[in-house]
């Protein structure tokens, strides 16, 4: 099967030659477009606010990939332990010049976790951001009051101890703030973890596993800066002149640098994060080979799946396999996700094999994915829309919990969705608790990878999808779930609801 998606439109297009790259400097013209006021979004993070001039020394990047940390846990009487301390710091998103950021026990972005399915995690989290957060796991099945929703919020100086089953099976997941219209700005800022969950079935048994080694996470971020480098994040930040739009590769920026990764195996397994606010990912090799995907965001492919392109829009993830020969450049094309930002195709990596392993063939199959028969499922419309200065689901500004549509439910419950796109501009539908098949992508039957699992997926401007979803093992009438934009300005703004689900 070969699912091909078209990269990107407009000055970004180029599919092929790492050579005479386009490397793009500025996209004008989409400032503001359709998008609300600060609104809650205004409050300020007071560690994070205002910029940083500090010139850093005008170093070039070691252009080497850096491997985020892998997060050691304690284990004891079958819980795992882990510690995470958000904290600012400062960073080098534009090249040279020195920004303040924040990440989890770090400068900037987060240690990698490995959960593994059946076990039960304790996370030690400690805010010392000088304003509220929470720690949301998107895409992990747990129950709504360890989700890190708004209504986890917790203030500086406080530890929040959330646990848990892994109940997820093999899968790539990641953390961020989730606090009611704070998101977009500490997100932004640099808080941002991958996890990845192992099981015990045949299928990671017979792919790359060995972290930093042969299973190398990869975090993408569009961002926006002043040259100052004060990361923007709201309408009034994107407004300002002289903006660039870094493109980072874990926390590198890659604007003009292709960091290096040396394979000392033949076979690496990438794992993809698109944690950029806004922007839309498309990941692609330079000489327009295909890549081997094994995932969408919530878990492997029926099978491995030859693509040209894989398509991130913000919150998304994908998981692929290179069986290295020569020397493989990857490319991030990106795309604005209609909130002003950034362009361009980016040489971020080159890798390199040095590696005379064999690996054995790829298993034809890599797990088992029945679709839903939906002609009994409940349906129900979202619709995603904007009211002035606010952005709404369903008619209803998210910005505070009284004010959000909430969508109640039982457990158990087999739904239907339409979401619908009543606006012009892109959206990231992102479903909290449980994974989502889609029925329909504007009005078509998917195809390829689009038969995969997702809880993340691009609703382009007038279109629509159509998902659908069992609510299991998880109730509780106070707690609830979110479905939102992914991109983070448009959820600060309102584009969230919540959902329910209660003992039927
Ligand atoms: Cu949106």
């Amino acid at each position: 099967m070969t699912h091909t998606t078209e990269p990107a439109s407009g000055a970004g297009r180029q599919r092929k030659g790492g050579k005479g790259l386009h490397r793009r400097k500025f996209l004008g013209g989409m400032a503001g477009v359709g998008l609300g006021a600060v609104g809650a979004a205004g409050a300020t993070f007071s560690l994070l606010s205002g910029g940083n001039a500090n010139k850093a020394a005008a170093a070039d990047a070691t252009g080497t990939l850096t491997v985020p940390d892998l997060l050691e846990g304690t284990t004891s009487d079958g819980t795992t332990t882990y510690t995470l301390t958000a904290k600012t710091g400062t960073n080098e998103v534009i090249s040279g010049v020195s920004s303040t950021t924040a990440g989890y026990n770090g400068s900037y972005l987060g240690p990698t976790m490995k959960w593994t399915t059946g076990d039960t995690v304790l996370l030690n989290i400690t805010n010392t951001l000088g304003a509220d957060t929470t720690v949301h796991f998107h895409g992990a099945h747990i129950p709504p009051k360890m989700d890190g929703g708004p209504q986890n919020s917790f203030a500086d100086g406080e530890t929040w101890s959330p646990t848990f089953e892994v109940k997820d099976e093999a899968k790539t997941l990641w953390y961020h703030p989730h606090a009611l219209g704070t998101t977009a700005e500490q997100v932004v800022h640099g808080l941002a973890g991958m996890i990845i969950v192992e099981d015990d079935s045949d299928a990671s048994a017979a792919l790359p596993s060995e972290y930093g080694v042969d299973d190398i996470p990869i975090i993408l971020q569009c961002l926006a800066a002043d040259s100052s480098g004060d990361i923007k994040y709201n309408v009034t930040g994107y407004l300002g002149s002289g903006l660039s739009y870094p493109v980072l590769c874990n926390g590198t920026n890659v604007d003009s640098t292709t960091l290096g990764f040396t394979a000392t195996k033949t076979r690496i397994r990438f794992r993809v994060l698109n944690a950029s606010p806004a922007d839309i990912m498309t990941i692609q090799r330079g000489d327009g080979g295909t890549l081997t995907q094994i995932a969408t965001d919530q878990g492997y492919l029926t099978e491995p799946t030859e693509v040209t392109t894989i398509r991130l829009v913000a919150g998304a993830r994908a998981e692929f396999v290179l069986d290295l020969a020569d020397a493989v450049t990857l490319q991030a094309v990106v795309t604005t996700g209609w909130i002003r930002g950034g362009s361009g195709t980016y040489d971020f990596l080159t890798v390199t094999p040095e590696a005379t392993d064999t690996p054995d063939d790829l298993p034809s199959t890599l797990t088992t994915i029945t679709r839903y028969d939906t002609a009994d499922f409940a349906a129900r419309t979202i619709t995603l829309g904007q009211s002035g200065q606010n952005m709404t689901i369903n008619g209803s500004v998210g910005t505070t919990m009284d004010g959000m549509a909430t969508i109640m439910t039982t457990l158990d419950a087999e739904e239907v969705w339409t979401i619908s796109n009543g606006t012009q501009l892109e959206h990231s539908f992102h479903l909290h608790d449980v994974p989502f098949q889609l029925i329909e992508i504007n009005g078509e039957e998917p195809t390829g990878v689009d038969l995969g699992w997702f809880d993340t997926f691009e609703v382009v401007g007038g279109g629509s999808i159509k998902i659908a979803m069992k609510f299991t093992d998880f109730t509780d009438d106070t707690y609830m779930y979110m479905l939102h934009c992914h991109l983070l300005q448009h959820e600060d703004e309102g584009m969230m609801a919540a959902l329910m689900v209660m003992d039927g």
